[in-house]
């Protein structure tokens, strides 16, 4: 018998899907950290870095039911670290939005914000279904269960491989010519 599935402490299983990632994951995407909607997902201590309007088109026709909540692996910038993420895609019922998002929260804490940067995401699977809260603590403890899925669910073999994927490495730098003139 295999063990069994650790659970949360509102009692949702930590580890989500099969032992390795299966179609259509993983998708890849990445776009400029646009700005969002400033509805103080910063303060509540879970900023998401929105993609580009193309960008989260691609990742909702990508994933398997065009709204929900995935994880996986994203980078930023020119620096090639790799993060444990979780993102919401989806028109966020609880707030009523009227276009598609794809918003990324990165588990570690940044110094600084990283707008107009370029983000890198492998996303690796689906977590749950985009929920209507009738609080925002509500919403806000869901996440935090988010965030303990994805991290135990990225612990397994085949899901900690992707974070070494070269799509994730920053682009190279700029190279100059032989006599520097350009
Ligand atoms: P917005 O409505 O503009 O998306 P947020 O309150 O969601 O504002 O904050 C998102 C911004 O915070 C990101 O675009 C990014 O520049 C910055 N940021 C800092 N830390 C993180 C993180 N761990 N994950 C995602 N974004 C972060
Ligand atoms: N919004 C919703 O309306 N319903 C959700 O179930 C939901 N789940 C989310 C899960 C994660 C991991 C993240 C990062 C966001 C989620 N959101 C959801 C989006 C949330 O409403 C948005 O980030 C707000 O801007 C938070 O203030
Ligand atoms: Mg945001």
């Amino acid at each position: 018998m295999s063990p069994a599935i650790p659970l949360s402490a509102s009692g949702r299983p930590l580890i989500v899907g099969d032992s390795e990632p299966t179609a259509p994951y993983p998708v890849f995407a990445n776009g400029l950290v646009m700005t969002g909607f400033q509805r103080g997902s910063k303060q509540l201590g879970i900023p998401t870095a929105n993609m580009p309007q193309e960008a989260a088109d691609h990742i909702a026709h990508a994933v398997q039911s065009g709204s929900g909540i995935y994880y996986g692996w994203a980078s930023v910038g020119n620096d090639a670290t790799v993060y444990p993420m979780v993102m919401s895609v989806g028109w966020n019922p609880f707030f009523k939005n009227e276009k598609r998002t794809a918003e990324v929260h990165i588990i570690h804490q940044f110094d600084e914000d990283f707008y107009d940067h370029e983000l890198r995401i492998v996303v690796v699977g689906y977590i749950r279904d985009e929920k209507n809260y009738t609080s925002l603590d509500a919403l806000i403890d869901d996440i935090k269960t988010d965030i303990q899925v994805a991290e135990h669910s990225l612990k397994r073999p085949a899901y900690l491989a992707l974070k070494s994927d070269a799509f994730l490495a920053p682009p190279p730098p700029a190279t100059t010519n032989a006599n520097g003139t350009n």
